[in-house]
């Protein structure tokens, strides 16, 4: 029997049957995971093969993991040897963006796109939030939608809590599997709950000391709505550490530079001083954005996580 996992306790597995059946599952045996180094051998989005226990009342062992569409991994900032995957299988990510209580840096947005890119993700950015904004906010929040739009990345806003513009977010979800995330405190689990009022994900005050979220989702975990949608709620990202991504790769993963790689002059061109680079070009005739840019170099150079 097959089932997709949908929520992991570390030793314990929650998985959807093919018949929409919850089932405990437990894993035996070593699994190999596609010589990828993770803390987890399973994760939430997983499908898996699995045998009813003898004698065990709903309980299953699962034998076999099937092979993933893609996944997506965090990498300890501080651990280089250690990841953790956090999701497989899914269609979407979506980034809820606050410009305040917690506000997240342009730096930050772009890191996660750039990982969603290598992961081959599609992203979305959802700007929340937006019943906390004055005019001039406003104004800066539509300014980078549409600088993200102009790159190609779906952009909407919405507040989770007055619920507003949440039409478009349903139509852009429904039949798909996505991924929330986001900072602590963004609001990805208060979301959740305004997705579907059977949803009650535990939400906290941001610590009004620090204006930061305090991690109050912990583990990842699989949300079923009607119409074969499936919502993915995680715990906040404090830092992005960057998955492996090679320097002459990076240029790949902006879609508005990958646009040009073909035209500069050196074909190892890294983008940051050489002469007939078309990506200095066009950083400098405006059309690249400078900020992402900045966030180029910055990701280039792998200093600071945490713009
Ligand atoms: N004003 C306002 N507050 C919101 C909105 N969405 C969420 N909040 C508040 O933000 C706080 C944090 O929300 P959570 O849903 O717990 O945030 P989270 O992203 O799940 O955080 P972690 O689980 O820690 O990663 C709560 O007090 C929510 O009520 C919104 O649209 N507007
Ligand atoms: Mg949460
Ligand atoms: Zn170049």
């Amino acid at each position: 029997m097959k089932g997709k996992v949908i929520k992991s306790t570390g030793s314990w597995y929650q998985v959807l049957t093919e018949d929409k059946q919850l089932i405990e599952c437990r894993l035996r045996g070593k699994f190999r995971n596609e010589g990828l180094k993770t803390t987890n051998p399973i994760a939430v989005g997983d499908w898996v093969v699995f045998q009813v226990e003898e004698g065990e009342e709903g309980t299953a062992i699962i034998t076999d993991i099937e092979p993933r569409e893609n996944y997506v991994i965090r990498k300890s900032p501080h651990n280089k040897h250690s990841a953790h995957m956090i999701a497989a299988n899914v269609d979407q990510a979506l980034l809820l963006v606050t410009l305040k209580q917690p506000r997240t840096s342009l730096g930050f947005i772009d890191r996660f796109l750039v990982s969603c890119e290598a992961f081959r993700i599609p992203a979305v950015l959802v700007f929340n939030k937006t019943d906390l904004l004055s005019e001039d906010e406003r104004e800066y929040q539509e300014a980078i939608a549409y600088l993200y739009t102009s790159i190609g990345y779906t952009c909407l806003a919405i507040s989770a809590t007055e619920q507003t513009g949440l039409d478009p977010l349903k139509a852009l979800i429904k039949g798909k599997t996505s991924l929330i995330s986001g900072h602590s405190g963004a609001g990805k689990s208060t979301l959740l709950n305004a997705l579907d009022s059977r949803i009650q994900q535990k939400t906290s005050e941001i610590s009004s000391f620090a204006n930061k979220g305090v991690h109050t989702t912990t583990f990842a975990e699989m949300f079923l709505l009607p119409d074969d949608t499936f919502l993915i709620d995680t715990p906040g990202i404090k830092e992005l550490a960057l998955v492996d991504i090679e320097e002459e790769e990076l240029a790949h993963y902006f879609p508005e530079m990958r646009a040009l790689l073909g035209e500069c002059r050196f074909h190892n061109c890294t983008h940051v001083h050489e002469p007939g680079c078309e990506v200095l070009a066009q950083v400098q005739a405006g059309t690249i954005p400078e900020t992402r840019y900045e966030s180029y170099l910055s990701m280039l150079s792998g200093e600071d996580n945490r713009r």
